[in-house]
């Protein structure tokens, strides 16, 4: 059997903003749910973050979400749930939760995960583990040692793995605690990435600078292989082109085509500019195109910089300069430490409306 294993998708996300709203609906209707149809998954198994604000849900956001699970309704397709920490209310409790909330009654195919238990998906047993906070942190130990499932789907925190790209997460669980597992697949960190068994799955999109050219998607898990596939998302929400006018003529600048980053965040990255007149144009085509967001990164005084990765490297994302300023600070207070409280800041500010 194959199950569709997805992660982190944060509805309301950025604010309930509908431009992220709709870049979520691309993906699931004519990239997710398409290809599911295709290979006939008549499963999803989603590991926590369903929604993105802890204490409430606005009501566009809780449509869509309801249309999501209605599609999979009309497709025969069965949900699992985990609860991850962005789906809780309370900070030492599962027990209020999103999934709760919204589809306790529902007549749905769905199941969801507040406490650690065991599902058996195509003869496959697979142990859950939701959030693992302060109310189940023993029970949820327990549960770790005494399983003898053998493939394990979690909202995990551990430690020395990616929370994003760059960002290595110090805090959190000892990995070496699901060892006895063959497959361990999480959400919660949104950045992919793989350690022994351990298998951060990622979001299935960007949500933020932090996840610019950062190969975003889903996975497929095969109960007979046990292996797992991933299935990249080809859409992306923040991008960055580069100018540059020397030694070229208006044609062969202006050929370029820009629809593709309609609704998206666009960081122009200016290396010559000898003709204004021309930049002018270019700009005004890429406004054009209907992107969400424009930022000019002009790189003019600084022509020494011929390497393309130097001058992009010039346009960094705030958390990049953040941990160069960290950097660069003489102080005693332990660095990482710092870096780390401004980068929670900075994630903080970028979901306040
Ligand atoms: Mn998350």
């Amino acid at each position: 059997m194959k199950i569709a294993l997805i992660t982190d998708t944060h509805w309301g996300a950025r604010g309930d903003s509908p431009a992220f709203a709709e870049y979520f609906n691309r993906f699931y209707y004519e990239h997710f749910f398409p290809y599911l149809s295709e290979h006939g998954i008549t499963n999803i198994f989603h590991l926590g973050d369903i929604v993105d604000r802890r204490k409430y849900i606005n009501f566009v956001t809780a449509r869509h979400l309801r249309k999501f699970v209605e599609h999979c309704d009309v497709s025969g397709i069965r949900l699992d749930v985990i609860i991850g920490n962005h789906d809780t209310s309370f900070k030492n409790t599962n027990e209020v939760n999103s999934m709760r909330e919204l589809f306790e009654h529902s007549t749905y195919d769905i199941h969801y995960y507040s406490d650690p238990g065991v599902v058996s998906l195509g003869g496959t047993d697979i142990a859950v583990i939701p959030w693992i906070c302060s109310g189940n942190y023993e029970e949820s130990m327990q549960f770790i040692k005494d399983t003898n499932a053998q493939i394990l789907f979690g909202h995990l925190e551990l430690a020395g793995f990616e929370m994003y790209k760059g960002a290595i997460n110090d805090h959190g669980f000892d990995s070496k605690i699901f060892d006895k597992f063959d497959l361990v697949c999480s959400g919660h960190f949104h950045h992919k990435s793989t350690r022994g068994n351990i298998n951060y799955l990622g979001a299935p999109y960007e949500m933020s600078w932090s996840d610019y050219n950062d190969p975003r998607g889903f996975h497929v898990f095969d109960t007979e292989t046990r292996e797992i596939e991933f299935i990249r998302n080809p859409l992306t929400m923040f991008n960055k082109v580069h100018y540059h006018d020397q030694d070229k003529t208006i044609d062969e600048i202006m050929d370029m085509d820009f629809d593709h980053y309609k609704g998206s965040y666009v960081k122009l990255i200016v290396h010559t500019k000898t003709n204004p007149y021309w930049f002018d144009m270019f700009v005004d085509k890429i406004e054009k195109a209907g992107v969400l967001d424009l930022q000019v990164v002009d790189d003019n005084l600084n022509l020494q910089l011929e390497d393309d990765g130097d001058i992009v490297n010039e346009a960094e994302d705030t958390l990049t300069v953040l941990n160069k300023v960290v950097d660069q600070v003489e102080s005693r207070v332990d660095k990482k430490v710092l870096y780390n409280f401004l980068s929670s800041l900075y994630n903080e500010a970028l979901s306040v409306e």
